[in-house]
């Protein structure tokens, strides 16, 4: 087992990840920007190191920064969280050059993952469902033309390189197609300097449903089942749950198998989750991987009793997974998390400033993940996520009243957050009902905005 690694990132994850290297009995080093050097990351870190100013590109996106940290504290391995380095291939090459383990995939799967039309083909490959669309690369307009044709409209074009919807368009009719290509080809090329697009079959309300999965470096591959995470505004996700509410027993076995097979058969490493749409039949449709551990995992753990970011390191320090968990993976009960933003619950404008008052909830069935502190200062330079709300019940009833109870005992003062918002939506009859997509927010947002000027 390695004896001491680096963090490579900040906040709520930063310490997660201090957390499971401390139950390992690993030392452990942080790094930070100059906006974070009273963060929490850098006192419960046995080390830290300041990798530049508040700017994430000259900080926690600067790889010869972190790097440097990493040789002059003489770590053995880098664990990146999500987001920042988490899946940038290059930065895992430049880690095996330097011989430190990157704590995650290798830097050919995190290169192919990120290449969304490549990852759609290697899925399709190795027998995981996809929907109907492009073979490879689309060479231009016409090619898009005759796969719409063949697969019928609506479809979607969208970025290879692309992802969290950036560089996608909706096409409801070939007329328009023309001009839909067009803007996403340049779109793709000015924020990914790549403007290879692909075409699928579009679905119109789909539920956002992934799985989470861990393989070794001895071939064996593991899936800890499905998290439900369709309530998301903008890409954002805001509350996400397990088990899925709405996931066919046949639908879950069948896509487990199909994961186990498929992430085997590439010789995938680490943590990643594979993403797909739900149609209203209930059939699931891969879309993409995320070649990293993922905000929500903690719902995961709640029902699978697993430290999934402890087991990332394991792994990657070569433990074999059958030893890791000792037995089958269980499933119990159920488990929800709120995201609480830094951002006004109303214009969603975000809030950054001092923390003046702080009350964490707690009590059976609650976990507060955050790096927030009283009188600790959320700087304007990072995402607005200052702490993610988990609630476990023994069914997703006793989930959402224990999740309501600890939303009425969460108290921010200083700043605005998220929190009312989410007490709105554990109070709406649509979500208590599972009525969930990915356009449950317009809706809910629509059906309770505030009318200012009443008759
Ligand atoms: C889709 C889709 C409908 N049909 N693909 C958006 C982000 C990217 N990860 C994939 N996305 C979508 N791809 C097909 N063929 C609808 C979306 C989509 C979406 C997906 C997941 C969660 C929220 C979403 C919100 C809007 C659109």
């Amino acid at each position: 087992m390695f004896k001491k690694i680096l963090v490579a990132n900040r906040g709520e994850i930063a310490l997660r990840v201090i957390c499971a290297a401390k139950d390992l009995g690993i030392r452990t080093v942080a790094v930070y920007s100059e906006a974070d050097r009273y963060s929490l990351h850098v006192r419960f870190a046995d080390e830290a190191v300041c990798i530049g100013p508040a700017k994430s590109a000259l900080s926690y996106l600067n790889i010869p920064a972190v790097i440097s940290a990493a040789e002059i504290t003489n770590v053995e391995a880098i664990h990146p969280g999500y987001g920042f380095l988490s899946e940038n291939a290059d930065f895992a090459e430049v880690c095996r050059a330097c011989e430190i383990a990157f704590i995650g995939p290798t830097p050919e799967l995190t290169r192919m993952m990120g290449l969304k039309q490549q990852a759609r083909t290697a899925m399709k490959e190795h027998g995981v469902p996809i929907l109907p669309g492009s073979e490879g690369i689309l060479t231009g307009v016409e090619e898009a033309l005759e796969v719409a044709a063949k697969i019928g409209y609506p479809v979607i074009l969208k970025a290879s390189a692309g992802g969290g919807g950036r560089g996608m368009r909706v096409v409801r009719t070939p007329e328009e197609l023309p001009n839909m290509f067009n803007q996403a080809q340049q779109e793709a090329g000015g924020a990914f300097s790549c403007p290879d697009l692909y075409c699928e079959k579009f679905i119109e309300r789909p539920r956002h449903i992934e799985f989470q999965l861990m393989a070794d470096h001895h071939g064996n591959v593991e899936i800890f089942g499905e998290r439900e995470c369709s309530v998301q505004r903008r890409h954002q996700k805001l509350i996400e749950e397990a088990p899925s509410p709405v996931l066919l027993p046949e639908v879950r076995e069948r896509t487990v198998a199909a994961l186990k097979k498929a992430f085997a058969a590439i010789g995938y490493r680490n943590a990643g989750t594979v993403e797909f749409l739900m149609d209203t039949d209930g059939s699931l449709y891969f879309i993409e991987v995320n070649a990293r551990i993922q905000v929500e995992h903690p719902v995961t753990e709640a029902i699978t009793g697993v430290d999934l970011v402890k087991t990332q390191i394991r792994v990657a320090a070569g433990e074999k997974l059958p030893d890791i968990l000792g037995g089958p993976i269980t499933f119990r009960g159920h488990a929800i998390e709120c995201r609480i933003n830094a951002e006004h619950p109303e214009t969603f404008a975000p809030s950054p400033g001092r923390i003046q008052a702080l009350n964490l909830p707690g009590g059976i069935g609650i976990r507060v993940d955050t790096a927030a502190y009283q009188e600790g200062v959320i700087p304007p330079y990072y995402d607005s996520l200052i702490a993610k709300l988990i609630a476990y019940g023994q069914d997703r009833n006793e989930a959402i009243a224990r999740m309501q109870r600890a939303l009425g005992l969460f108290v921010v003062e200083g700043i605005h957050t998220s929190i009312p918002l989410h007490q709105r939506i554990l109070a709406d009859p649509a979500f208590i009902n599972a009525e969930i997509d990915t356009h449950y927010i317009q809706r809910f947002l629509e059906k309770t905005k505030k009318v200012v000027f009443e008759e």
